[in-house]
């Protein structure tokens, strides 16, 4: 027993000693490698992306800060601060913008190359989650969030000849005010009490703000009055006052395709969707409700969008109901439906 031990230890020692030589000499190559390519030494900087309100409910989508200039060769970290999912990607110029759940081709796990001739990006990116990107190539790249479209920013990547303007601090501070501005923007609406519709629920608020790099937006993932009451055969009206962000308005459980409203909703003369309950055992789903994407000179114009959903309740009860694309972030609601 003591002979093995002793055996097995003396083995394991030297394998320990000779796990060290390697390390060794693996340092002193690395130190040779920065004497003969000082390039190597070059900074990496770091962003965050999304920012929120203690309760979920208000989401700043954007990258933080969302223009950044580096050098040639330098790579930048995003970190995720924020419940609701983003992506940091990078297509190439001219390029269609795929949804992002068909992710384009290169996508990468943690880390991506992007010098503008292939596309990269992150899959879907949740608090906590990091994304690296090295820039090999001098250019002007516009970074963008798959998710939400008045999500962008610019990354100058310099050559090594051309100073650089801002440092990792100004860029940390840029992050805090950027972040602090759009948690504190006002948005109109927020409380029903703006409204003077009867019956009315805003299903989402929003506002988009520009800086140099791109845009940034805040949106209130929140129904306007999560508890509303009306009365047996009343028609109940949601809208969305968010310019990018999709909601649905969910009655039962969450269906399999979110985009689409379920077969028991029907359109109305002026375009809004709508769907009857009568039992709160029923489930209806709207679909996503959205404004219609800003249009661009030369291009098709894109249909208007489906902002408003109505649903008539012929029966009392209580009815819980739920956006499915953000319960996650606390945006629920009920409708007490009296006689
Ligand atoms: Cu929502």
């Amino acid at each position: 027993m003591a002979t093995s031990d002793s055996h097995s230890f003396s083995a394991r020692s030297m394998r320990t000693s000779r796990l060290f030589g390697i390390i060794g000499k693996l340092h002193l190559l690395f130190l040779a490698a920065l004497v003969m390519f000082p390039e190597l030494l070059l900074a990496q900087w770091n962003a965050t992306i999304g920012a929120q309100s203690d309760d979920l409910g208000r989401q700043a989508l954007a990258f933080l800060p969302n223009e950044i200039w580096i050098h040639v060769g330098e790579s930048i970290t995003w970190t995720m601060a924020a419940n609701e999912g983003h992506t940091v990607t990078f297509l190439t110029s001219g390029q269609i913008r795929p949804p992002f759940t068909v992710e384009c081709p290169g996508f990468s796990a943690s880390f991506a190359t992007f010098d503008g001739s292939t596309c990269a990006t992150s899959g879907l990116l949740f608090q906590g989650d990091k994304f690296t990107v090295v820039f090999p190539g001098a250019g002007n790249f516009k970074l963008v969030c798959l998710v939400h479209s008045d999500m962008t920013g610019t990354i100058h990547v310099l050559d090594p000849s051309q100073s650089l303007p801002h440092d990792q601090a100004f860029y940390d501070r840029e992050a805090q005010r950027e972040s602090g501005d759009l948690l504190r923007v006002e948005v109109t609406g927020v409380t029903n009490h703006d409204h003077h519709l009867e019956n009315t629920v805003i299903a989402g608020h929003g506002d988009t703000v520009a800086t140099g790099g791109g845009s940034d937006s805040l949106s209130v993932m929140r129904f306007s009055d999560p508890e509303i009451t009306v009365h047996a055969g009343d028609t109940l009206e949601w809208t969305t006052d968010d310019p990018t962000t999709a909601h649905t308005i969910t009655f039962g459980p969450e269906p399999q395709d979110l985009e689409d409203p379920s077969s028991n909703v029907t359109v109305d003369a002026d375009g809004a969707r709508h769907g009857v309950l009568n039992s709160p055992s029923e489930a209806v789903h709207s679909g996503f409700i959205q404004p219609a994407p800003q249009d661009r000179t030369g291009l098709a114009q894109a249909p208007s969008g489906v902002t408003r959903f109505r649903v008539t309740f012929s029966k009392p009860g209580i009815y819980p109901y739920i956006c499915s694309l953000h319960d996650v972030l606390g945006m629920k609601g009920s409708v007490v439906v009296l006689p």
